[in-house]
């Protein structure tokens, strides 16, 4: 029997887990669920966004399966009791560098993408994020200068062994899939990319097979709207990452389209498993939210933590065929409810 770990969070969280979860339920499988409270709702449960008894059951799952976290409400908190820091959290304590964030355009999704139907027919790709350094993770504060200015600070750091390891991910994904692979930085400017740089290429001597090229981020997020269809596999930073992924995810059709797993290793270990999307107070409680991307990462996890490839495969068709037969909710230009899209995707399954 697997534990799969279900922290909903805030906003548009508990919709749309709630809908991977019935994807899950009805394949049969040998899993329980348990839930635990995070983000804002951990805050407001147990004074703290990633609560004890939360990151308790977060260690011990096989899996877990994440909505999102962000509430208005959480921005007057001081930062380390802020809901975004309750995943940052969970990414580095479990070590989850590596986040695969696979974007291809369902067929029928040409008129939601922001680009022409051939051009956005063409996008299948994973940008792969790292995911627990960078300026996310570096020495941060608000100092005062010396002619008495209020100065915030990031740190962006990147050691050779955090660049190497996810490197080594990128590259294991290119032979798996279209032996490309694009490194994407600022080595122009920032001596943490020219790293990033030396220690990929460093790396590709043992990866003859996979044609590396770099880019820097700037011509990476102009390419990705000009010629999505010249990438392969992305491997970037944490920042760049979080950003350009939000970008394919509206040429592949919108933000409520893409899934994630965050793991440590390529593969064979468990994870954890979200949309890439934030908690969307706006809509929160309305039955608006697209369920899709957290119903694609549920799929991941079947495949990615608990080797069921059929299963992932079924529900990932199911997604695909319910898209098919004209299942939208607003974001893809429809006007189904989460719950009535989880339907579509059930009678698909
Ligand atoms: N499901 C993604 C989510 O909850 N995002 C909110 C957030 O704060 N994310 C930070 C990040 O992705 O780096």
């Amino acid at each position: 029997m697997k534990t799969i770990a279900i922290l909903a969070g805030d906003g548009i969280g508990p919709e749309v887990t709630a809908e991977a979860r019935r994807i899950l339920e009805a394949l049969n499988l040998d899993i329980t669920f348990e839930e635990g409270a995070i983000g804002y709702a951990g805050y407001v449960a147990a004074g703290h966004p990633l609560p004890p008894a939360t990151w308790e059951l977060a260690k011990r799952a096989d899996a877990i399966l994440f909505g999102a976290v962000g509430d208005p409400r959480g921005d007057a908190l001081d930062r380390a009791l802020r809901p975004e820091q309750a995943i940052l959290g969970l990414r580095k304590q479990l070590g989850l560098f590596a986040n695969l964030r696979p974007a291809t355009l369902f067929p029928g999704l040409e008129d939601a993408s922001a680009l022409r139907p051939e051009v956005a027919r063409e996008i299948d790709m994973v940008i792969l994020r790292e995911l627990t350094g960078d300026v996310y993770f570096g020495e941060k504060g608000l100092r005062t200068t010396a002619d008495g200015k209020r100065e915030g600070y990031d740190v962006m750091s990147y050691n050779e062994e955090e660049v190497r390891r996810i490197a080594v991910v990128g590259f294991e994904m290119a032979k798996r899939r279209k032996n490309k692979l694009c490194s994407v930085d600022k080595a122009n400017v920032l001596e943490t990319s020219q790293l990033w740089r030396d220690v990929v290429i460093e790396l590709s001597k043992d990866y003859p097979e996979v044609a590396l090229t770099h880019m820097y981020v700037d011509n990476a997020a102009m390419q990705l709207v000009r010629n999505p269809g010249q990438f392969d596999v992305i491997v970037t930073g944490n920042l760049f990452g979080d950003i350009l992924s939000d970008q394919a995810s509206m040429c592949a059709g919108s933000i409520g389209m893409l899934p994630s797993a965050s793991l440590r290793a390529w593969s064979g270990d468990n994870g954890l498993y979200e949309p890439i999307h934030g908690s969307a107070p706006d809509i929160a409680g309305q039955g608006k939210a697209n369920p899709c991307a957290t119903i694609l990462s549920a799929a991941m996890l079947l495949r990615h933590s608990l080797d069921l490839h059929d299963e992932a495969a079924r529900v990932e068709a199911a997604v695909s065929a319910a898209l098919k037969g004209g299942a939208r909710t607003a974001d893809l230009g429809g006007t189904m409810t989460t719950a009535a899209m989880g339907d579509a995707v059930l009678a698909a399954l």
